[in-house]
């Protein structure tokens, strides 16, 4: 099977193609990031195992919470306790007065069983309350009648056209139907072209249900919700209202079955996934599943332990358990996504159809951003490898291949039908915009782990190769030496503070407050710098002589500390900064920008924060340069940087501390802590604690305190809410903004564990 663009779209872009599926087609996982509970294989247009519930007690049926997304709103604590990626799952949900354990084990790829298992805590006497839980298990297949997936290699030629239309006829479509239903139990046989026949069957265990009911319709999977509701009807069982799933009009053909069982105070539904022909004798390794799971997590932990030594570092149970679920939520929201992105290019009317791509990536957050994002991806890796070296190198790969042919890779995707509806709309990507290469820290663990071999290394080579050259050519500045993020708009600046700058990652982090073609930007300089300097052991891995020397001159004229303090220091406050069209006099006035001191060229260090230390972040300063002592300084002062929840975005001391950016724009990189920035910040303090020069000793402090710090709080957050968070509070350390956010801030593994 060749991957590839379609033809029929006049698409800008050439795909480096790739030859083999990330994963086999018919492995399942929790491959869904969107739902509480998912399960999908990892193949384009997969059937879609899903849990739907809402809690009976409700007027009518617009008056239903019913969950399904996870939905930040919906006020659930939940998330992956325990979850290898490779065969087994076990997720813990808590809403209101019900705990539900979601889980999975996988005895083959296409071989598993998962349980959903709910109970009433605090059960109260039965006739006291009008509770009941109705509880959906839906399979849906995507693929409807005339929608043939073409997964072939774009055409350029004729002959190789016709050669897709003969292949795309021959593909066999979805079916799926129900065999048998009663009280307790539902049997459902189907067939797919990646994993061939099959059948699922769901037994409801345990204490007799309600009721139960079943629903069989012709409704895309993206309506799901809209879907169960509209075939729910009121009806009383024993006193109580419920609402009773049922087929309204038999449909033609089945896209979407859903079988409920409704219960007061305790219920388990086993659902059991087999391929045909495969004699579960053979399956060796089936059992008991409560036994099962139990040996799985038991195994986990010991690995956990292996591969991350934290009863070594005197953690605690606890603070153990902690970590294993932050690794855990990683690995269990990582997804499958598949689909065309919308990109649009500077030449062009509008934007274009690109794909369809085909990756497998962690998220950020599955309520809030359950998509792939490039520089969180890279972050995400830095954890994912010490568990799984191989699975980052899938991972890699599938983010590799969506390069276009000038070594652009978009940064947030936003690709296939439930992503889109998720997102609200489609998300365009502009092909001149950036996000930094982080990528290139988890290439250079790996690399200094022995984690990659050189083999890998030359396949993706010609990849990186174009990536950097991208960044070092589309990314430069006017003058030889500078960088500057595009993205930004001038024309923002009527009605904010500062214009934002996504492309840099750091969203509403402040700049010039005037964008120019001429200004230039320290942290883009700074990665450029960490790209040359891991580029050039690539190359030299890779022997490449020839752009090893170009790398490394790169990378040398970027580290010229007196060159970088020409470009960017300023000795009034001992800081280095940005440089461009700035005012350091604006404000908001009834959402117009004033500008109270007319902007001028010069560096903007009205603004201290995670920019300026990017020098500081990736080792570039000297350790016998003086300017580490002031860094250091600021860095380890509470009214500057320091916190005793780790660094803050912004220096109290800025003009840009806590300012929201207009109205509905609340400080998001303007103080509030960063987990993946405070990582880099220790990586570094161990760097400059562990080379001779005369700030070891104070790196060595400062680098205990902040570890301890971060720790700490990120930990009782956790306690106190059950979840870890995108953001914490400088001042209380209490979590903020998105949650759960076990995108980077579950790097926090990896300070307790030491690896950077
Ligand atoms: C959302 C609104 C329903 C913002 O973690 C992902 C990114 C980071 O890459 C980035 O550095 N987050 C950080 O500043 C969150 C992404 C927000 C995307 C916009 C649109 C729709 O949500």
């Amino acid at each position: 099977m060749i991957y590839g663009n379609s033809t029929d779209v006049n698409i800008p872009f050439d795909h480096h193609f790739h030859t083999e599926p990330i994963l086999p087609f018919n492995t399942w996982g929790s491959f869904r990031a969107i739902p509480y509970f998912g399960l999908q294989t990892s193949s384009p247009d997969s059937p879609l195992i899903g849990l739907v519930w809402f809690n009976n007690n409700a007027k009518d049926v617009s008056a239903l919470h019913v969950r399904h997304w996870c939905e930040q709103d919906d006020g659930l604590t939940y998330g992956w306790k325990y979850h290898n990626f490779d065969d087994f799952g076990f997720q813990t949900i808590k809403d209101n007065d019900y705990n539900f354990n979601t889980s999975f084990i996988k005895y083959a790829a296409d071989n598993w069983k998962a349980l959903v298992s709910v109970n009433q805590t605090n059960a109260k006497p039965i006739n006291s309350n009008n509770d009941s839980i109705s509880l959906i298990i839906y399979l849906s297949i995507q693929r409807d009648k005339d929608v043939i997936h073409i997964k072939l290699i774009i055409g350029k030629h004729w002959y190789l056209i016709s050669l897709i239309i003969y292949l795309s006829i021959q593909r066999d479509k979805d079916v799926i139907h129900i065999n048998g239903y009663n009280s307790s139990s539902i049997q459902i046989t189907g067939f797919n072209e990646f994993i061939g026949n099959f059948s699922l069957n769901i037994t409801s265990q345990g204490d007799p249900v309600l009721y139960s009911g079943q629903l069989d319709s012709d409704s895309s999977i993206v309506d799901v919700i809209k879907e169960i509701k509209s075939n729910l009807t009121p009806i009383v069982v024993n006193g109580t209202q419920i609402y009773e799933l049922k087929t309204q009009k038999v449909p033609s053909r089945s896209q979407l079955i859903a079988y409920q069982v409704v219960f007061r105070e305790q219920t388990k539904l086993m659902i059991e996934f087999n391929v045909k022909n495969q004699l579960k004798e053979k399956l060796s390794n089936v059992g008991d599943y409560d036994n099962d799971m139990k040996e799985r997590i038991r195994l986990f932990g010991q690995e956990f332990d292996t591969k991350f030594g934290l009863k070594g570092k005197g953690f605690n149970e606890k603070q153990i358990t902690f970590a294993q679920s932050v690794l855990s939520e990683m690995l269990g929201s990582i997804g499958y996504f598949n689909g065309n992105l919308s990109v649009d290019s500077p030449g062009m009317k509008s934007p274009k159809t690109y794909g369809p791509l085909e990756m497998l990536s962690a998220v950020p957050s599955r309520p809030r951003f359950p998509r792939p994002f490039l520089w969180d991806e890279g972050f995400h890796n830095l954890v994912i490898q010490r568990w799984n070296s191989s699975l980052t190198l899938k991972i890699m790969n599938s983010w590799f291949n969506i390069m276009n042919i000038d070594g652009w890779i978009p940064r947030e995707i936003v690709i296939g039908n439930e992503s889109i509806a998720k997102f609200g709309s489609v998300n365009t990507q502009t092909d001149v915009n950036a996000n930094p290469p982080s990528f290139l820290l988890t290439i250079d663990s790996l690399i200094k782990n022995k984690q990659i071999d050189v083999q890998f290394l030359k396949n993706i080579y010609p990849k990186l190769k174009a990536w950097f050259q991208w960044y070092n050519t589309t990314q430069s500045g006017e003058l030889i030496g500078t960088y500057r993020w595009r993205g930004r708009n001038p024309e923002m600046g009527k009605n904010v503070l500062n214009p934002d700058t996504l492309t840099s990652g750091l969203d509403d982090y402040p700049r010039a407050t005037h964008p120019t073609d001429k200004e230039y930007h320290l942290d883009l300089r700074c990665w450029i710098w960490l790209a040359a300097d891991i580029m050039s052991r690539i190359a030299d891995t890779v022997a490449d002589s020839q752009m090893k020397a170009q790398y490394e001159g790169t990378a040398h004229l970027l580290a010229d500390n007196s060159l970088l303090e020409k470009l960017h220091w300023s000795e009034s406050d001992k800081a280095y900064c940005d440089y461009g069209y700035h005012s350091t006099n604006v404000s908001l006035v009834k959402g117009v920008r004033k500008v109270w001191t007319p902007p001028k060229y010069q560096l903007t260090c009205d603004q201290l924060g995670y920019v300026n230390l990017f020098p500081f972040m990736f080792g570039i300063i000297d350790a016998n340069n003086t300017k580490l002592g002031y860094l250091l300084d600021s860095i380890h002062n509470s009214s500057q940087m320091w916190t005793n929840h780790g660094l803050r975005s912004i220096s109290k001391t800025s003009f840009y501390y806590n300012k929201w950016n207009n109205e509905g724009e609340v400080p998001y990189w303007r103080g509030p802590i960063w987990i993946n920035i405070n990582y880099l910040m220790l990586r570094s303090l161990r760097h400059y604690a562990d080379i001779p020069g005369p700030n070891q000793s104070k790196a060595a402090l400062i680098y205990k305190e902040l570890r301890n710090n971060i720790i700490e709080s990120m930990f009782t957050e956790y306690e106190r809410s059950g979840f870890v968070w995108e953001t914490y509070n400088d001042m209380s350390g209490t979590g903020q903004h998105s949650h759960p956010f076990v995108g980077w801030s579950g790097v926090v593994v990896l300070i307790m564990s030491e690896h950077y």
